[in-house]
Parts: C-alpha cells; sequence; structure tokens
C-alpha cells in the first residue's frame, strides 16, 4: 500500500520544484534566525537571496555534530524556545551531548515520515505494535510510537528491558509487528525459539534501524521469524527514524525527499561526488522549524538511486549503509569495517552474526582476535571439527578484510547481547 502517493510518486522534476522552494525559505530562516549560519555565510560572501533552488547547494556551508557541540545546548535552534515543545539528545561515546529540538509542527512532520516507513513495511492501522526501541533521550521510542499512532496502530510502548515480559505481552496480545534494533530482535528470536514460541506469535513485520545490519542478517531474521523484516534510518540532528526506510523490493531505502534533501559527498576533499558513487551521506532539512540544517555531514557511507524503484516510489533510493566513516577502523594500516566481518559470516553459514573484534597493540603493532559465536553442534562435534571451522572462518574473514586475525569460538549465547545499539569491538589501543 502506497500511504502518501502524491509526495512519494511524483516526477524528478516536481520533486526538484518543490525541494528548492523549500530550500530558499529554510535557507533564509537560518539566516535571520541563527547567528551560526549568518556568520558562516557571510565569510562564504552568501546571502539568502544568492540560493535560488537546489543547484545552488553546493554554495553551502556544512554543518558538523562538533558544530552541534560546540553551540550546546540550544545554539542552533531557529525559534524561540517557547515553541519548542520536545528535546532529545544522543549521548556519543566522546564529548558533550548534541542536543535536538522539535517544534509541534516538527513532531507532526516527524510521525508522518514515520507512518510512511510502517506503512512500507505493510503495517496499517490494524496491526498491534510494539515499539522496543529505549524511549527517552533517544529518538528511536518515541519516534516509532508517534509513527504508529498516526498511522492507527495499535502501540504496545515496550522500550527495552525486560525480553521475557516482551515475549509474553507478543504471544498473548497477538503482536503482529515490531519496531527495534536488528541485534536485540534476533536476541528476542532466541528466546522465543528456546522456549519453542515461534509457532505461538502472530508477528508478521519488523522495522529495523539505529545500526548497521547486512542484508544477510535481515534475511536470517525473516527466516527464524517466518516475518518481513525492513530497514528504518534516521539520526536524532535530522529528525530520528524515518529520514528513509525500505519497501517489499528491498532495493534501497526511500529518503522522503520532500522533507531532507540528500546529497554524497567525498569526505575527504569535500566534494559533490558523481550519481551512484559512494560517499558521505550529507542532509539538508527542508521542512524543520526548530532544528533546521544545512548540509549536515551524517558520516554515513552509502551511494544514492534516482531511479524509479518497483514499488512505484520515485524517491531518491539510498543503499543498505557500508558503515560510519568514524566506525572503520585501522588496523595495521588496513581500513576495515565491523559489517565486513558479519557478512562474511553469514554467508558462510554455521555461524551467527554475533562476533566481537578486540583490537590490541603488541611491541607496536596491532593485534585483531575475533570472537564468533557457533552453532551449538560444533561443540559436540570432535575437536577436528572445530579446528576446521576456526581455520575455514579465518580463511574467510581474511578474504573479506584483507588482513589475518587470530580467531576464537566461543558457544552460542555467550557474547553479551544488546538491547539498543550492537558493539561488535573494543579497541583497547585507544585505551593506552
Ligand atoms: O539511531 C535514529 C533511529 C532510531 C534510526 C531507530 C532508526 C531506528 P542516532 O542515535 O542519532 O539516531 O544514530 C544515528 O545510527 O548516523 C547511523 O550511523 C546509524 N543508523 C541509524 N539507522 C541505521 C540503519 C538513531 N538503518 C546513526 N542502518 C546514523 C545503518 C543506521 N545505520
Amino acid at each position: 500500500m502506497i500511504w502518501n502517493e502524491a509526495k512519494e510518486c511524483m516526477s524528478r522534476d516536481e520533486m526538484e520544484h518543490l525541494q528548492s522552494k523549500r530550500l530558499v525559505k529554510t535557507v533564509d530562516r537560518v539566516y535571520h534566525n541563527v547567528e551560526f549560519y549568518r556568520k558562516k555565510m557571510q565569510v562564504l560572501g552568501i546571502e539568502p537571496g544568492d540560493i535560488k533552488g537546489i543547484e545552488d547547494l553546493p554554495k553551502l556551508p556544512y554543518t558538523t555534530k562538533n558544530d552541534l557541540r560546540d553551540t550546546y545546548p540550544f545554539g542552533l535552534f531557529a525559534v524561540p524556545q517557547s515553541e519548542i515543545v520536545r528535546i532529545h539528545a544522543s549521548s556519543g561515546t566522546t564529548g558533550k551531548a548534541t542536543v535536538v529540538g522539535y517544534t509541534r509542527r516538527d513532531l507532526d512532520i516527524w510521525n508522518e515520515c514515520v507512518a510512511r516507513a510502517m506503512s512500507q513495511a505493510g503495517v496499517t492501522r490494524g496491526d498491534i505494535i510494539q515499539v522496543a526501541y529505549g524511549y527517552g533521550l533517544f529518538t528511536g521510542g518515541l519516534g516509532a510510537h508517534g509513527g504508529a499512532e498516526n498511522l492507527g496502530a495499535m502501540v504496545v510502548p515496550m522500550s527495552t528491558g525486560n525480553t521475557k515480559k516482551l515475549t509474553t505481552m507478543m504471544k498473548d496480545f497477538g503482536v503482529t509487528a515490531i519496531a527495534c534494533t536488528p541485534s536485540y530482535l534476533l536476541h528476542i528470536a532466541e528466546v522465543l525459539e528456546e522456549a519453542g514460541d515461534i509457532p505461538n506469535i502472530k508477528l508478521k513485520a519488523a522495522v529495523c534501524g539505529a545500526e548497521p545490519w547486512t542484508e544477510n542478517m535481515r534475511k536470517q531474521i525473516e527466516e527464524k521469524l517466518h516475518i518481513n523484516a525492513f530497514d528504518i534510518y534516521g539520526l536524532s540532528e535530522v529528525m530520528g527514524p524515518g529520514v528513509a526506510c525500505d519497501c517489499q523490493y528491498h532495493k534501497g531505502l526511500h529518503v522522503y525527499e520532500d522533507h531532507f534533501l540528500p546529497e554524497i559527498i567525498n569526505p575527504d576533499t569535500l566534494e559533490p561526488m558523481a550519481k551512484g558513487e559512494t560517499g558521505e551521506l550529507v542532509f539538508t532539512t527542508l521542512t524543520k522549524e526548530g532544528l533546521p540544517l544545512l548540509r549536515y555531514r551524517t558520516k554515513d557511507l552509502t551511494s544514492i538511486a534516482y531511479d524509479k524503484c518497483e514499488c512505484g516510489r520515485t524517491l531518491a533510493r539510498i543503499s543498505r549503509f557500508k558503515g560510519r566513516s568514524d566506525d572503520m577502523l585501522i588496523i595495521r594500516g588496513v581500513n576495515v569495517f565491523p559489517s565486513q566481518i558479519e557478512a562474511a559470516l553469514l554467508e558462510m553459514g554455521g555461524t551467527t552474526p554475533h562476533y566481537m573484534m578486540i583490537v590490541d597493540r603488541k611491541n607496536n603493532l596491532d593485534t585483531l582476535e575475533i570472537q564468533v559465536e557457533v552453532e551449538e553442534r560444533f561443540f559436540s562435534d570432535e575437536i577436528r571439527e572445530l579446528e576446521n571451522l576456526t581455520k575455514k572462518i579465518g580463511h574467510v574473514i581474511q578474504n573479506a578484510i584483507g588482513l589475518a586475525a587470530k580467531i576464537k569460538l566461543v558457544e552460542p549465547k555467550t557474547l553479551e547481547r544488546s538491547m539498543g545499539k550492537a558493539v561488535h569491538v573494543i579497541d583497547k589501543r585507544k585505551l593506552d
């Protein structure tokens, strides 16, 4: 079902016309209401009148997470505090929190975008949906909640923290959809499997995001739970979940371009990249009132396709994320993304996507150990079987990342499960 055909199926010309109109308004608004942008534009010698449409986008300054930190807490807000009705914040691992603010209209648009995403996943007003992202300052819980309510579904606001209660309610209420991180959904699947409860649930769809995951992991979730799983993307600075989501064809995530204008840039030169090339995703918000952002550098690496999707949507599609440029590890000079390990393990079979990379430094040389959970049956086999599997995983991973790693097989369910964003790396080099 297409929830909003008028906005999702317009021609490229119509979309660009709408984006241009909205960009001009946004630039005008930030120039007059946000000192940070006025100064940045003055330094570049541009005035709002110089921006006539999206073709002028490259003239505008970039915004980074550090700019939000430097203006902490409310320095980039474009409306008086009395018009802000909600705050969210992301803590990040370093530095101060970044605080984001929403006007009532911002919340309405957010709810609409998440409703569009859930509708792409087949969720309707007849569904019962458990929201199992964390509620609170993180945008996942309240963001998914607002969208599901907007759609008219019956929302069960689980948050994270009590998987047993979640699975019990899933059975008792006949829950048909769930929104949570993909790693948490895998854990939920394990708990259901262990209790023999998979036949007793009515789940049909999952809307998962907030962390990178591979196509194979998506398929594994679908097979384990007999559901359709969808990939929802977003980031708190730009809005929260619901900036983009994939449809039933899973050929990339449709960006809600009428609200968020995407670009791909080369993260080193900051030059825009040619259509279809992989680089850093950058967003300019087109309708936000509370915290409008010009050319926000997400650090997420992807590419954009503009051809029409089989589902009928004409919205630009971003490809599944490879990772964040700041998730990339440099080990012995080689660039490694944790998602490469997950992809290799799942392709091989016999393993789960649960792994932990432990990076250390001995005698000035980087070391990499990868702990991999393997299926129970391998531990009941002869020791030789385990040794063979260790070797095989070593080869597969070396092929994938171009580096030899020490492989340590661990029994099922030994690695800690996360209910929020999964942690796959312990970098002891940073602790020096
Ligand atoms: O994670 C918002 C969100 C909540 C999205 C629930 C989807 C579902 P932040 O905490 O600000 O916001 O983190 C944003 O998470 O820049 C990506 O690196 C990563 N991320 C989010 N969704 C995906 C996804 C929320 N589907 C950061 N695939 C982003 C890969 C994702 N990475």
